[in-house]
């Protein structure tokens, strides 16, 4: 394969809504190329995008895909990204190296929610947006309704470069106001060009003098042109629309078909003309301040965007240089583990096709395989730049947890690895062992993410789990004071054990103030690891019981505040006294007082209005107007407090203060009650307490499990 040079290369990012034809546009793409000599199709499961298991069952894309295609000498990477919006990591992932987003909308559905949130992606990233109205051969399909969705959410820079002429059954027609030709299509070959007929002069010229406008407004100096020439000619038209695209001042609209090969070449011919290779767009920053423009002659710098593990190859890493160039054999540093990685082979991708480089230039993108210790967002550098480090790109905040277990005990340590090499591929998947709850945590973007998480268990893997939500981590504690004594005593034969404590408790808050009858010795206050506080008093006077039995103790104490007297969850915000006790001059020992303490704090407790407090979150939903009753009266059945209303942009937003209990599958129900056009934040907020009928309800069901446990 010839190595093409940074202005020869076009990065393009495929987003947009979810089924919109993305992956079947691609296709048309490579075949356009001449990349393949058939063109598969998603319903015969023969696409070069989705070529894995998981997405010729289920027939959508779930993963991004590599891809790239030959066109007028120049290579357009493609990397085809799912648009359902639970695997909105790879859009993120894609973006982050993409020059251009290639942005698909159905024809004839407009603006979906999904749309939406792969527009979201695009902003966050600043990544230049080229849309394509697809499925325009729909007898449904509606251009103009279509193009003005799109200008209602996402501006007036939305400009249109091509319409059509015949939408609907037998599409193949439009007009290409950047041409000013009327283009007629036919898969595989030039499309045939033409005068534009009289009847369509007036729109084109009207809608072309906008398009100038529009490919003008970017640069000064165009500007000028214009205003002298009152027009602008082709070159300077397309130089205008690649600045306008870099500086987000333009998103062009142009026309597809994708199931047809119709409209393909032209969008090739537009990307390879009118949208910016890598060097042209704004330079990378690196950490340090270094800011790398894809330029050959820098030392070499490649960012690692995306980690997957394909059959025969392993661990795959797939990255973009933005300096210099990557051959064989070369030896980078990882900037995160400051060790050095050589460079074994080096391919570029079609789907799970690869061919062998020998070098990759500056604004590539590649892949290499066999690396030692290299994740998703990793750079690596040169030696001479060794601190070079490019910054990761954000991830979404998880929005669905639930607990997961192996149904089989003995695929307990199995499946805690394989969840570990899921998250290595997909960092929006994150796996933790809470040791509080004792459970195994997925947090994932959705119910879809996690059934896509089920499907390689139990049909990759072979193993079958079960998926439930997480416990609530409670806290305990106590709303007023109480005193107790307890003795600890044992005569079994030989040595005895003997402890006996008298403390008092009460509740801890800023301020609080100390009994007017217990003098205090000593004080020691314990930050606890879970929130909140443990004031500890030695207030023993007399000797009644000896200095070395404290920490004992406190040790006693601290259990119960570990397993709370009422559900064994964790205690917090509590003030002890221990104010007396008693020692035998044998049988006394630390277990003794250990035990002592322990007891008699569980007394005291029980007697100190003990209650459950529970962990609240702030919820933020938006949503459009017309849905905002509904979710208003679902978030009341959750005991939600609404804190306020708002809007933004085209949206509703509801500030909420919910109950962790009550919003745990939150993204299934809000998703179900706005037909996926709602989305939401959660932010933990504080702890408060529970509802009496709650706590009733969690004291009896503690007091069951502990029966079971017997
Ligand atoms: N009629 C028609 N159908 C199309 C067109 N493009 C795609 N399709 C069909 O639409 C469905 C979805 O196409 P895909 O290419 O999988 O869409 P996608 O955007 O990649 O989907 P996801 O990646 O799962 O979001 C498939 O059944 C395609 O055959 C088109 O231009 N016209
Ligand atoms: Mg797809």
């Amino acid at each position: 394969m010839k190595v093409y040079e940074t202005k020869d290369i076009r990065n393009v990012a495929l987003i947009g809504g979810a089924k919109s034809g993305k992956t079947t546009l691609a296709e048309s793409m490579l075949f356009e190329g001449k990349m393949i000599n058939r063109r598969g199709t998603v319903e015969d499961k023969n696409t070069v995008s989705d070529y894995r298991p998981i997405e010729i069952d289920r027939e959508i894309s779930v993963h991004s895909t590599l891809m790239h295609t030959i066109y007028k000498n120049t290579k357009i990477n493609m990397i085809d990204a799912p648009g359902f919006s639970d695997y909105v990591g790879e859009t993120i992932a894609a973006l982050s190296v993409a020059d251009t987003a290639l942005f698909l909308v159905n024809g004839q559905s407009g603006v979906e929610a999904t749309s939406e949130t792969a527009w979201r992606q695009a902003e966050a990233v600043k990544c230049p947006v080229l849309f394509s109205v697809n499925q325009l051969d729909h007898h449904g399909a509606n251009f103009d309704e279509t193009v003005s969705a799109l200008k209602d959410y996402f501006g007036e820079k939305v400009t249109i470069v091509q319409y059509p002429v015949n939408p609907g059954e037998g599409f193949d027609t439009v007009i290409d106001l950047v041409l000013m030709k009327q283009l007629k299509f036919k898969e595989g070959s030039e499309p045939e060009i033409s005068d534009i007929p009289d009847s369509e002069k007036s729109k084109a010229e009207d809608l072309h003098l906008a398009l100038v406008e529009q490919a003008a407004e970017g640069d000064e100096a165009l500007m000028e042109k214009y205003f002298e020439n009152d027009s602008l000619t082709m070159d300077e038209m397309r130089e205008g629309i690649r600045l306008g695209m870099v500086t987000r001042s333009i998103f062009p609209v142009m026309c597809s078909s994708a199931k047809h090969g119709i409209g393909t070449s032209r969008i090739l011919d537009f990307i390879v003309h009118s949208c910016p290779s890598p060097d042209m767009m704004p330079p990378k920053k690196a950490t340090n301040g270094k800011e790398f423009k894809c330029s050959a002659s820098d030392p070499t710098a490649l960012f690692v965007f995306k980690t997957s593990i394909e059959q025969h190859l392993g661990e795959v890493s797939f990255f973009k240089v933005y300096g210099g160039t990557v051959t064989e054999a070369q030896d980078l540093i990882n900037s995160r583990t400051k060790n050095k990685e050589r460079i074994s082979q080096l391919f570029i991708l079609n789907g799970k096709n690869r061919d062998k480089v020998d070098k990759v230039v500056a604004g590539d993108i590649a892949v290499t395989i066999k690396l030692k210790d290299v994740v998703t967002g990793d750079t690596l550098a040169d030696p001479k730049i060794s601190g070079t480090e490019f910054e990761m790109f954000p991830l979404p905040d998880p929005l669905y947890i639930v607990a997961i277990k192996a149904v089989n005990s003995a695929d307990d340590e199995k499946l805690g690895a394989v969840l570990n090499e899921m998250h290595k591929t997909d960092p929006t998947l994150i796996i933790e062992f809470s040791r509080e709850l004792k459970q195994l945590l997925v947090k994932s973007q959705g119910e879809f993410h996690i059934n896509t998480v089920k499907w390689y268990l139990e049909n990759i893997h072979k193993i079958e789990t079960e998926i439930f939500s997480p416990k609530i981590p409670y806290r305990e504690t106590i709303t007023k004071s109480a005193r107790a004594d307890y003795r600890h005593k044992k005569q079994s034969g030989g040595a005895g054990q003997f402890g006996e404590v008298h403390l008092m408790i009460q509740p801890w808050s800023e301020g609080y103030k100390d009994p007017t009858d217990i003098p205090v010795r000593k004080t020691d206050v314990h930050e606890l690891p879970w929130g909140g506080k443990l004031v500890f008093n030695n207030c023993i006077v007399g000797g009644a019981i000896d200095a070395r039995f404290m920490p004992a103790i406190l040790k006693g104490i601290m259990e119960r505040m570990n397993e709370g007297p009422l559900t064994g969850s964790y205690a917090r915000d509590i003030v002890v006294y221990i104010y007396d006790g008693k020692m035998h001059p044998v049988d006394s020992n630390e277990i003794s007082f250990k035990l002592a303490g322990r007891n008699a704090f569980s007394i005291a407790f029980k007697n100190a209005g003990p209650k459950i407090m529970e962990p609240i979150y702030d919820l933020t939903v938006w949503m459009p107007e017309d849905m905002m009753g509904s979710v208003m009266t679902d978030l009341q059945g959750r005991r939600a407090i609404i804190m306020g209303m708002d809007s933004e942009g085209k949206n509703q937003v509801i500030r909420a203060k919910v109950p962790l209990a009550e919003i745990q599958r939150y993204a299934t129900s809000l998703s179900s009650i706005t037909s996926g056009r709602g989305r939401f934040a959660l932010k933990f907020d504080a702890y408060q307490q529970v509802p009496a009928d709650v706590q009733d309800k969690l004291l009896k069901e503690y007091e069951e499990s502990l029966k079971e446990e017997e």
